[in-house]
């Protein structure tokens, strides 16, 4: 399946090493300030981490599903605000351009997003459409060779950094479900499109989300996404079924992190004499971590290969993020107990992983959407 094994272990060698040497020392300073250090944005940029999965053709590195969750693996072993801000270049904030863009479109936009010049985001979510995506009411009213939106969109994560949003409107106000949508690129500094302030989080310091908010925001009708009306929300769905992948990956490389932290402090930590490790309530504690984590790894690289192959794994990359954000909850709960009352004080790093992670469970689709998914898929494919 790897294209050139070589490259390929000297690309995830090096990130390894960048992860382990620049982003994990720089872990507490992120979060205690809420910023990534100019200096890693810039090493992330010549590390060609922003164009990841951009084809090669604009100059990213064109990694394939499975190369691509190889390496999230890697970029996961530390703070995940390191892994958002490449993220929705890689992603969410990309994919829709990639899998329905116009040539011309991706010509535009991929290589200034391959590059990190611009950060790309995604604009979905919506204060009145979460889970409901389908239900949205921006509105994008054609008049000539423009698009007038108006609406509002709900924690959008980089939209303080971003340069591009994908942004997905109703065009078609007599169509109330999907089948009304459509996706637009609205550049920053168009006017009538504005931000809120940035949300305070529960975790992930260092990766911002705000509003979006479009008020009589005109956006040229070139910037339609593929120059179709109505097939916005499919786009969506399509870069939601890679994203969720992509954050399965995530939730494995993070869980492995967490684990190594637990290993670790288990086999300094004495009590009743002996190192913690000894104890067979924690060696459990362990091992069911370690087989959780073995379980998701095989499950993200089985559908990464498929989507590769070119089979439809909506069911498989639902089934991935349901069962891998749910297990990387399980091993920051086991580690923070194996930590003790180290771990609910922010001195040992799986107290912020703790809070970091839960997010996991909720965005590119909550767990119950994924089971949703899961569910409708298997009784429309023995209705066939
Ligand atoms: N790929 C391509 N097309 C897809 C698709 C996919 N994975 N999933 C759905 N579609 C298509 C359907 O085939 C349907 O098209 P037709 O009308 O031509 O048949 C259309 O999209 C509408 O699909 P559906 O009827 O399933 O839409 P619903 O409104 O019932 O809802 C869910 C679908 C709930 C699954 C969707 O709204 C969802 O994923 N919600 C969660 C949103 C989310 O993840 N938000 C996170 C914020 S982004 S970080």
């Amino acid at each position: 399946m790897i294209r050139d094994q070589e490259t390929l272990s000297i690309l995830l060698d090096s990130l390894a090493r960048f992860v382990r040497e620049r982003l994990v020392p720089a872990e507490n300073e992120v979060a205690e300030t809420d910023e990534i250090p100019a200096d890693i944005v810039s090493e992330m940029r010549e590390l060609g981490l922003f164009g990841l999965t951009i084809p090669e053709e604009y100059g990213g590195l064109g990694l394939t599903m499975e190369e691509e969750v190889l390496a999230a693996f890697e970029i996961a072993k530390t703070s995940p605000a390191f892994r958002s801000l490449v993220g929705t270049n890689n992603g969410i904030g990309s994919q829709g351009l990639i899998v329905d863009g116009t040539d011309e479109q991706k010509r535009h936009y991929l290589p200034k997003l391959a590059s990190g010049e611009l950060i790309a985001s995604f604009a979905l979510t919506e204060p009145g459409s979460g889970s409901d995506a389908a239900s949205l009411r921006t509105t994008a009213v054609r008049e000539r060779d423009h698009y007038v939106i108006n609406g509002t969109k709900r924690f959008i994560t980089n939209a303080p950094e971003a340069g591009i949003y994908t942004v997905m409107a109703r065009t078609n106000p007599d169509i109330k479900g999907a089948g009304g949508i459509s996706a637009f690129i609205v550049e920053k500094g168009t006017p009538g499109l504005s931000l809120g302030k940035i949300d305070k989080k529960m975790g992930q310091q260092g990766a911002h989300t705000c509003d979006v908010i479009f008020e009589n925001c005109r956006v040229s009708a070139a910037n339609l996404i593929g120059g179709k009306e109505g097939v916005g929300f499919k786009t969506a769905m399509k870069v939601l079924d890679k994203g969720r992948l992509h954050i399965s990956a995530i939730c494995v490389g993070v869980a492995e992190r967490m684990l190594d932290d637990a290993l670790r402090y288990a086999m300094e930590r004495k009590q009743f004499g002996q190192p913690i490790a000894g104890f067979q309530l924690i060696q459990a504690m362990l091992a069911d971590s370690r087989a959780e984590i073995y379980a998701a790894r095989s499950m993200v690289l089985d559908a990464a290969r498929r989507r590769d192959d070119g089979q439809d794994v909506s069911t498989e990359a639902s089934c991935c993020k349901l069962f891998a954000s749910e297990m990387c909850g399980r091993v920051a709960d086991r580690a923070v107990q194996i930590h003790g009352g180290a771990g609910y004080v922010s001195e040992y790093a799986v107290e912020r992983f703790y809070r970091d992670v839960r997010l996991f469970r909720i965005y590119e689709g909550t767990t119950q959407i994924q089971q949703l998914v899961i569910a409708r898929n298997m009784i429309r494919d023995a209705s066939r």
